[in-house]
Parts: structure tokens; sequence; C-alpha cells
């Protein structure tokens, strides 16, 4: 275990401003922030985790159209996009970004965040998420017609579960990687990289303190190019639907559009 004044040192000083006691306001109002919009609760997701599919629900969900299960996905997509969209928000120094800013992380990131919440609604026991109430394996989407995005999805779920993140670590982690100064079309993403260290800082901070190694940390930042390629894999998989069935994505949520259209 690394701590102490060795690996201070080897840290580097902090940015500006940013003392202890700030690096614990940030990491208290973030885990706060995630614990009031990560969806379902610990204990939720606790109970819930053994209520499986029966076969022939699955089988029916197998049975529907494409057009059926991919309303449905985005259904429940866009859903949990308007939690993410309250986690930022409620994030201190987020809304002090211009709006356009806003936008361009939210849409930019939203899917990131999705894809690392999900390893709270993920159970590695049996390789089945949460979905529509009851538990689900990857055979349940299979009407999409996206068995490579699904499996690609599911890989990455347990891949995250493995690494056992604390609410803390989450919370810190999904803000740093919703915060990447890196975006196109930024206005100003010093500010942005600013509250991105800041974050970091305090995720570094909660690493220490619990006394896991900074291996975990890169493993955790090893994932990033992963959900990069699943989100594009995504956007792609959108962009072949709409060339065989443009009504239906016509109909799928405004929010679900705007950032994935
Ligand atoms: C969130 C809750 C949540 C909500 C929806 C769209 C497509 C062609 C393929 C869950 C994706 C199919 C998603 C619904 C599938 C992999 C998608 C559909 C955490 C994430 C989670 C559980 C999403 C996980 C991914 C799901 C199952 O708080």
């Amino acid at each position: 275990q690394e701590s102490g004044l060795f690996s201070d040192l080897l840290l580097g000083p902090l940015p500006e401003g940013c003392s202890l006691l700030e690096i614990e306001r940030i990491t208290q109002n973030i885990l706060q922030s995630h614990l009031e919009t990560c969806q379902y609760s610990t204990e939720e997701l606790k109970r819930l985790s053994w209520t499986l599919y029966a076969p022939e629900e699955i089988r029916s969900f197998q049975s529907k159209s494409a057009e059926a299960m991919w309303q449905m996905c985005a259904n429940h997509l866009t859903n949990a996009i308007q939690y993410v969209v309250e986690f930022a928000k409620r994030i201190t120094g987020f809304m002090d970004l211009c709006q356009n800013d806003q936008i361009i992380l939210l849409k930019a990131g939203c899917l990131e965040v999705l894809l690392i919440r999900m390893c709270r609604a993920y159970n590695s026991a049996n390789n089945t998420v949460l979905f529509d109430g009851k538990f689900a394996g990857t055979q349940l989407f299979k009407a999409l017609g996206c068995d490579d995005l699904v499996t690609a999805v599911f890989d990455l779920a347990r891949g995250l579960c493995r690494l056992q993140l604390s609410d803390e670590e989450m919370a810190l982690f999904t803000a740093s990687v919703l915060l990447s100064p890196d975006r196109p079309w930024l206005t100003d993403a010093m500010q942005v990289q600013r509250l991105q260290e800041k974050v970091y800082l305090a995720l570094q901070h909660s690493f220490h303190q619990s006394g896991a190694t900074e291996e975990k940390l890169t493993k955790m930042v090893s994932k990033l190019p992963t959900m990069k390629s699943i989100c594009n894999l995504h956007i792609d998989k959108l962009e072949f639907f709409r060339l065989v069935h443009p009504e239906t994505v016509h109909s799928f949520p405004p929010l679900y559009r705007e950032v994935f259209d």
C-alpha cells in the first residue's frame, strides 16, 4: 500500500486553491449527488438481484420485433440519461460552466457514465443486468440484432464489477469522466480541466484513504478506451437501424435522439 510522504510528493503539488478541506468538500458533494441520482439504491439492487426472467418471458422478448425492442431500450436509456443530467447539475462547479459546455459534456459523456453505473445493476455471478424490473442475460436482447454491442457492454460490466468500486469511487470516477476537457467544441476547456483536476485529486485521495493501490485507479482509467469504442459501436448500430427503420427512430424519445442521432 502506498501512502505517506513519498506518495504525496509523487502526486505533486495540489492545484492552486485546492486544500485537503476542499478535496473533502468535493468528495462529499459528488458522493451525495451520486447517491441521490443513481436510480436504484444498493439495498434495492440487492433485493432484486435474484429476480430473474423466466424462460418463457425471455422467449417473448426474443420474439419481439427489432423496432419494439429498440424502442424499449431507447426508452430505458433515456430515462437513465435524465438521472445523469440530474447528477451533473448537482456537481459543484458544473452549473458555473456556460450552457453550451454543459450540453457538450453531457452529450459526450452520458453513455460512458451509464456504462460505469451499469456495474451496480449487474450480477457477475450469472452475467445478468437489471432491465425492466428483472435481471436479464445477453440472450434477452437478441431481437435488437446487435449481439456484438450487447456482448461488449456485458463484458465491460463484468470487468468493472471485478474492480469492486465503492459508491465514493464510482461517484468520483463518473464525475471525472463527465468533466473531460478534451471533448470537441468546448468553449472553455480550461475551466473544465480545472474542475476535472480537482475531482481526480479527490479520487486519488479516496484511494489512498481506503488503502487501495494506485493499480485500481490505473485499471479504471484503462477501461476508458473500451467505453469509447462501445459508444461508437452504439452510434453505428443506431445509424444502420435508422436506414432500415427511419420511422421508428423518429418516434424515439427526443432526448435519446438529441444525444445519439
Ligand atoms: C442505469 C440504469 C440502466 C438503464 C438501461 C440500445 C441498444 C441497441 C443496445 C440499461 C443496448 C442494450 C440499458 C437498456 C442494453 C445493453 C441496454 C438497454 C445503469 C445502466 C442501465 C442498467 C442500462 C444498461 C444497458 C442496457 C441494459 O442506472
